[in-house]
């Protein structure tokens, strides 16, 4: 660990310690920034801000280029900090940072498109057209089951866009935060001449961090966590007419339908319920089965489930790191003891590794076989969670797979078009992703990824979601030698 953290060129030092997940050992000791310093970051943020906006957005690009080569460069070893930190297995971790390494592709191509249109004027000689300005300050307050990527989703577009950001990591996941503000760094001094605090961490309580959501100095907020926080947030950025980006819970679904190819679909779940420790705003939490082949893919699962390699993540072969912490573990127990007293039949579930790894906190994953879904299914529960239950009318189960509060992913599996397409249809899943045929996990950069209701309605990373890191400007030129007004008003003495 310790030469990990110097690769970066990171010490050790201060009052907050940072223990992995693996062995609850002590990884590392970092200082938290208090009130002064917080204002003082946003006050320098400011500062870059005025001067990046001046930057020409190609050019700006040029700095996201070259942070993806730090990245490149650095894969394997913020990959594994990830892990260390974070829990997830190392395909995980790496995956994760090859994600940062996508955005930032994007980001760059992006940096020459930052399109405006222009609009038919209904005045002669006067032309109209929409120009997309930075923003300013871009605060990005990220959770710790993805510690860099969803960071990454954000300041990339942030920087093309011309606009200065300030991250606020989870304080689980404090290291791999600081170890990419290295890497950007370094690609700072590559590029020379980048304002100082274009981009900073603020490590901090969440009270300290607060004071982020409330400064009016900074017009975007960016969160990312349970839906509770996004409760709490939403309001302050709203009361000050702030804009706030919230990516708040899941409780993700897959319906599977009798023409289902039942080996992509185990594949899919077995990713998407057991990955990453059942802990990705996307993991499939619900299962809807059609009773035609209900026996059938459960008998499969419960095959493939108790296959699965729980233990430590840095290992080849293990598919299943621990849980972040005891407090995650005691939610996961608390929801299957709930599930039982529901009528549902659970198998698996439970600690293991504790003698082993006393400090750690490594569960077994649990299916929950339901006859309903009740509120306890309703619920996220952030674990390997996955409840089954059987369906046999399709609207029916539709509807079901709606009704919850949270709408971030959602799936099919069919080869019955006319399914697949009711399942995208208005009418179908109320979610800001819809997959067929795949898994509700592990989108890809390139689309806008968020969604509805308690998720938090946020859209962050590809498609046009860099709108959101920017003003839009509406401007009207007169070229001719009259001054119609719009309307076909008259007015005048
Ligand atoms: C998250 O869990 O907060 O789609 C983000 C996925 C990843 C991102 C998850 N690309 O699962």
């Amino acid at each position: 660990m310790h030469d990990l953290l110097s690769s970066f060129g990171l010490s050790s030092s201060g009052d907050h310690l940072v223990r992995s997940p693996i062995d609850g050992s002590e990884i590392g000791r970092v200082r938290f920034d208090g009130p002064a310093e917080i204002e003082r970051k946003i006050a320098a943020s400011a500062e870059a801000f005025k001067a990046w906006r001046d930057v020409p957005a190609p050019k700006r690009g040029e700095l996201v280029r070259l942070f993806g080569e730090e990245l490149r460069a650095n894969k394997d070893a913020l990959g594994r900090l990830v892990t260390v930190e974070n829990g997830k297995i190392l395909q995980e971790g790496l995956g994760e940072v090859q994600e940062m390494i996508d955005i930032c592709d994007f980001a760059v191509g992006l940096s020459r498109q930052l399109y405006g249109l222009t609009i038919a004027s209904e005045r002669p000689g006067h032309r109209m057209m929409e120009t997309w300005h930075p923003a300013g300050p871009v605060a990005v307050i990220s959770a710790f089951n993805f510690p860099v990527a969803v960071w990454s989703w954000n300041a990339a577009l942030a920087l093309v866009c011309g606009d200065s950001v300030i991250w606020k990591p989870s304080k689980k996941v404090p290291l791999a935060a600081l170890a990419t503000q290295v890497l950007f760094e370094r690609a700072a001094a590559r590029f020379g001449g980048a304002p100082a605090a274009l981009s900073q961490v603020a490590l901090c309580t969440r009270a300290a961090g607060e004071l982020l959501t409330r400064d009016g100095r900074i017009p975007v907020v960016s969160a990312t966590g349970s839906t509770a926080m996004g409760k709490q947030i939403g309001p302050i950025v709203a009361a000050r007419f702030g804009r706030s980006i919230l990516e708040l819970g899941g409780n993700n679904a897959m319906i599977v339908c009798p023409s289902a190819k039942l080996e992509l679909a185990e594949r899919a779940i077995l990713f998407a319920a057991v990955g990453t420790a059942g802990q990705r705003c996307t993991s499939l939490r619900r299962l809807f089965v059609h009773d035609a082949v209900h026996d059938e893919l459960l008998t499969r699962l419960k095959a493939l489930y108790s296959k699965l390699v729980i233990g430590d993540p840095l290992t080849k072969g293990t598919l299943v790191g621990p849980l972040i912490d005891r407090a995650a573990f005691e939610t996961m127990e608390r929801a299957l003891a709930e599930a039982r007293k529901d009528g549902g039949m659970v198998s698996g579930g439970g600690r293991v590794l504790e003698k082993v790894h006393p400090e750690a906190w490594y569960a077994r994953p649990a299916i929950v076989e339901m006859t309903k879904q009740t509120a306890i299914v309703r619920e996220e529960t952030f674990a390997p969670i996955l409840y089954v239950m059987r369906w046999r009318d399709f609207d029916a189960v539709l509807a079901e797979h709606n009704a919850v509060p949270q709408g971030l992913s959602s799936c099919i599996f069919t080869r019955d078009l006319q399914e697949a397409e009711k399942f995208l249809a208005v009418s179908g899943s109320d979610c800001g992703i819809a997959n067929v045929n795949i898994g509700p996990s592990g989108a890809e950069i390139g689309g806008a990824f968020g969604g509805e209701k308690e998720t938090g309605g946020g859209r962050e990373s590809g498609s046009d979601c860099w709108k959101a890191y920017m003003r839009r400007q509406t401007a009207t030129v007169n070229f001719s030698d009259a001054l119609p007004l719009a309307q076909g008003i008259e007015f005048g003495v």
